[in-house]
């Protein structure tokens, strides 16, 4: 049945403390990953399903980043569902709302709009060994009950705030760009924007159009690369919506093409000196001045931190209302940002573009396992997974995008299917054969961490700089160590004595 097998009115005092449902798979958030997981289980026939979202719209990180000028540094085609491939989109590389847009058409078309619970803040999980079932408790009291949790909340869902000191002090309008305030008219403003990943450099472009001055600050600058973007002209279109397969075909070319980008972002090797060159050629046909080339030039390794992409970064910088400022942020005072060399730059508003707090991306609630353990306290020291989706002790728990899953150099909507398809399998065995306990025995996960930590030794993101890749400790949970094929590969095998069973 496509219903929950017991429901009752969210009004029902919680004192009766019954759950609210109980589901063979509850899902945590309705983003990319918490969609595609719905459709693939309906797809797989396991339809007694709910998804709990926090906010009141689907989206995750799409919904939220709305910043001027959002977009997507990957292509469109291999940034969408295999099984769902879009043949309108309009350009080589979508806009934040174009993205939101195919979001909405996958609620849509498979039909999953009756499966999502809004403003349903997740406040814990327990599981209860006897039942083999696990308690999501709300923020509100209410609480349901699963067989099977997929948790897809996200490892970029909340954005933070640096420590500067005086952060508080300043009178004027403080924007991050992960929850941009659209009322505020950035028109005729002076505007500081702290940060230069790639947040920031998708929106200094779009803020030098209107504000009266932006000052970048800049901590240290990335690798910029050029961005092959394009209007895709209509006949492209129609032969997408008439012959699908050579939408696959292209979708394919560019699957490989970033494969090949591995080997110059992952590992050290002469590619990655091939793509620091280029990255410079492309600095120095946009950037004449020598001595703001010289400011805009990385000195750690391509790849170490993300790579960025784009064409109009570096031209912003050199508008006459833009100037770049690389004196090291002493504080912010209530007028602006005071600088190391005792300038005070007064402006109406800062734009924190400083990114996301991931220390507790897998665990924003606390979350208890067998023998009451505590998933927070076990990954203190840095999170580690089998296979990125398993954690032993945590038994019919599958995280997307958990430790050791990012891409460097491919589409993570590559990794996510084969995330959602590989806990899917999973969760169809422990439905099927009624399996109260599925747990991923730890000596199995132990060495899968040893040689994953064995090969992240020699990747760059441990190559000396720093991102937030990695712990204060240097300890890299968040990165796979290999080419997007490989990380497919050991999804798609699965052997179930890798698990206890129960
Ligand atoms: O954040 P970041 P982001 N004082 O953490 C600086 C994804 N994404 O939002 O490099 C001064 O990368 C910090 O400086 P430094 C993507 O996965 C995807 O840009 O630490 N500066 C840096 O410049 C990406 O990796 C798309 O020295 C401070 C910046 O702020 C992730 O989101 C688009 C500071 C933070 O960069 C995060 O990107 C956008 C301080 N106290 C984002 N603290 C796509 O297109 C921080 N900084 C798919």
């Amino acid at each position: 049945s496509t219903k929950p097998r017991q429901t009752r009115s969210r009004k029902t005092p919680p004192s009766v403390n019954k759950a609210l449902a109980i589901v063979d798979t509850l899902i945590i958030g309705a983003g990319f990953a918490g969609l595609g997981s719905a459709i693939r289980l309906k797809q797989a026939g396991l339809e007694n399903l709910l998804i709990i979202e926090r906010s009141d719209k689907v989206g995750g990180t799409w919904r939220d980043n709305t910043y001027p000028g959002a977009a997507c540094d990957i292509p469109s085609n291999l940034y969408s569902y295999s099984f769902a491939q879009n043949p309108n989109w309009s350009r080589g590389f979508s806009n934040s709302s174009e993205i939101l847009g195919y979001i909405h058409y996958l609620v849509d078309h498979f039909k999953l709009s009756n499966l999502i619970k809004f403003n349903h803040n997740v406040s814990s999980l327990s599981f209860d060994e006897q039942t083999g079932l696990w308690t999501v408790a709300l923020a509100d009291g209410e609480f349901y009950q699963a067989r099977t949790i997929i948790s897809a909340a996200g490892p970029l869902s909340n954005f933070s705030f640096p420590k500067i000191a005086g952060l508080e002090n300043f009178k004027g309008k403080k924007i991050h760009s992960a929850n941009w305030d659209h009322d505020y008219k950035i028109e005729g403003k002076r505007v500081a924007v702290i940060g230069t990943g790639a947040s920031a450099i998708q929106i200094i472009p779009e803020l030098v159009k209107t504000a009266e001055f932006v000052k970048v600050f800049q901590r240290t600058p990335g690798w910029v690369t050029p961005r092959p973007d394009y209007k895709t002209p209509e006949w492209n279109k129609i032969i997408f919506r008439k012959l699908p397969a050579t939408q696959t075909a292209m979708r394919k070319a560019l699957y490989w093409t970033h494969e090949s980008m591995a080997l110059a972002v992952i590992w050290n090797s002469p590619l990655t000196k091939v793509a620091e060159q280029l990255a410079k050629s492309h600095l120095k046909r946009q950037v004449k001045d020598v001595w703001l080339r010289r400011q805009l030039t990385p000195d750690f390794k391509i790849g170490c931190k993300r790579v960025l992409v784009s064409n109009d970064y570096y031209p912003a910088l050199q508008q006459p209302n833009c100037k770049l400022i690389t004196w090291p942020i002493v504080k912010i005072t209530e007028h602006g940002v005071q600088t190391m060399e005792g300038v005070e730059h007064v402006v109406d508003c800062i734009v924190f573009a400083t990114g996301f707090d991931v220390s507790k991306s897998g665990t924003p609630f606390p979350i208890t396992g067998i023998n009451n353990r505590n998933l927070a306290e076990e990954w203190s020291r840095g999170a580690q997974a089998y296979k990125s989706i398993n954690v032993s002790g945590f038994p019919n728990l599958f995280f997307t995008f958990g430790p050791n899953s990012g891409p460097g150099h491919n589409s993570a909507l590559v990794y996510m299917e084969s995330q959602i398809d590989h806990a899917i399998r999973l969760i169809k065995t422990i439905i099927d054969q009624e399996i109260k306990v599925l747990d991923v025995k730890p000596e199995i996960q132990a060495e899968y961490n040893q040689k994953i930590q064995k090969r992240l030794t020699k990747t760059n993101w441990n190559s000396g700089c720093k991102s937030w890749y990695l712990t204060e400790d240097g300890f890299n949970s968040t990165m796979y160590p290999g080419f997007a094929t490989q990380y497919q590969n050991q999804m798609k095998n699965i052997d179930l004595s890798d698990y206890s069973l129960i």
